[in-house]
């Protein structure tokens, strides 16, 4: 993903069946991001190059492994580049430079470049299906003059639309947060006043890089009005329902994302990113659940040390999640998602089924660089009756 490597897969369903929606154009809106530096061989080309992007040594620096330098320069980004560009659909719109002077390592030099533009009459309707396929960047994201009609997060959509209201000066909720590995689907209509509107991301604060606020895309509103209409009740995603009652949770989990640095664990990166005080090992598992059955996860990321005043995005693989709650505020029912930003200080309630598969699977942060630097665990799945030791 950080050389590029990511793109939507749309799979059809009862929801493109909607009346309204099938009548709505379709725009996908996929955001990655591309991270390079200088070749070491020729300072005039740029290039992605894995062995530069160590951990607190991104730039050029060589690991210390018990406050000693040693000759190795391998690793994983923090997203810290000397050069950044944030792509929609493959082409450039914003462009990060890393900044050099001391105690701005953290704040990179943003420009905005020229975006992309979409067309749409007054009063049309369309569907914008965003994906956030970029390594570690968190997006709010609104969209200037317009209502935002939420359909769908992470490809299953709600039972019915849910509107986020046009933002306006002083509002700090009316906005969708896409995390990384976050998919959104929303539907706008075209504003009556012909004129150009940006699709914005917010600038945050909530990761260890400060984010500018970045224009995604334009959309120009021309031509001769149309009068389409949006939809409120959704068709119910079958897999997914009838939703999980509180009575039917087995098992309840505190799930804490960790970061320290220094690293007082990992040597090698100089800092730790844990899942309940552990790095990554593929050879053990410490969660264990069985097929069918329902948990509660409590989600936790703290402050300070250990939590790193950092949020994280929490994904698992296998099966979706409702979201019951962010931050103790109870989201409306049917928040099905597969992966969820939780800030830092934050703790998110989840409900999940294991449904017709078992095996070995992840969790992880979908920070990229967190993820592959340990903050992942394994979880089994187990058919119903089976244990760790023997077999019924
Ligand atoms: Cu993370």
């Amino acid at each position: 993903m950080g050389s590029g490597l990511a793109g939507p897969i749309i799979i059809r369903g009862a929801i493109d069946e909607v009346p309204e929606i099938k009548a709505a154009r379709e725009i996908v809106l996929a955001v990655q991001d591309i991270g390079l530096f200088p070749s070491e061989d020729d300072p005039n080309v740029w290039q992605y190059l894995p062995v530069q992007n160590a951990i607190w040594q991104t730039f050029g620096g060589f690991v210390t492994i018990f406050g000693k330098r040693t000759n190795l320069r391998g690793g994983f980004t923090t997203g810290d580049y000397a050069l950044h560009y944030f792509l929609l659909n493959g082409e450039p719109f914003f462009k990060e430079e890393h900044d050099y002077t001391p105690g701005k390592e953290t704040e990179p030099k943003g420009t905005q470049l020229p975006v992309q533009r979409f067309t749409i009459a007054p009063g049309e309707v369309v569907r914008f299906r965003m994906l956030n396929g970029a390594t570690d960047n968190m997006m709010p994201i609104v969209v200037d003059g317009h209502d935002m009609y939420l359909t769908a997060m992470d490809g299953v959509n709600f039972p019915e639309t849910r509107v986020i209201l046009e933002r306006q000066p002083g509002d700090t909720t009316e906005q969708v947060l896409v995390a990384t590995g976050n998919r959104t689907d929303f539907l706008i209509k075209g504003n009556a006043k012909p004129g150009i509107y940006r699709i914005r991301q917010l600038a945050q604060s909530a990761q260890f890089l400060k984010s500018d606020e970045k224009v995604v895309a334009e959309i120009e509103v021309t031509g001769p009005p149309k009068n389409m209409a949006v939809p409120t009740k959704l068709p119910i995603p079958s897999r997914l329902y009838p939703l999980i009652k509180p009575e039917e949770v087995k098992n309840v989990r505190m799930i804490e994302f960790m970061t320290s640095t220094p690293g007082m664990i990992n040597l090698v990166t100089g800092g730790d990113y844990l899942v309940n005080n552990a790095i990554y090992n593929e050879k053990e598992v410490p969660v264990v659940t069985h097929l069918d059955d329902v948990e509660e996860w409590w989600i936790k990321v703290g402050t300070g040390h250990p939590g790193g005043d950092e949020g994280h995005p929490f994904h698992i693989h296998v099966n979706s999640f409702e979201v019951i709650s962010v931050d103790g505020k109870p989201l409306p029912p049917g928040t099905i998602q597969d992966t969820v930003w939780v800030g830092a200080g934050q703790t998110v309630v989840i409900r999940q089924r294991y449904k017709q598969h078992v095996g070995k699977s992840v969790f992880h942060c979908h920070i990229l660089p967190h993820e592959d630097t340990g903050m992942m665990s394994n979880f089994l799945i187990l058919p119903p009756g089976e244990d760790m030791t023997h077999k019924h």
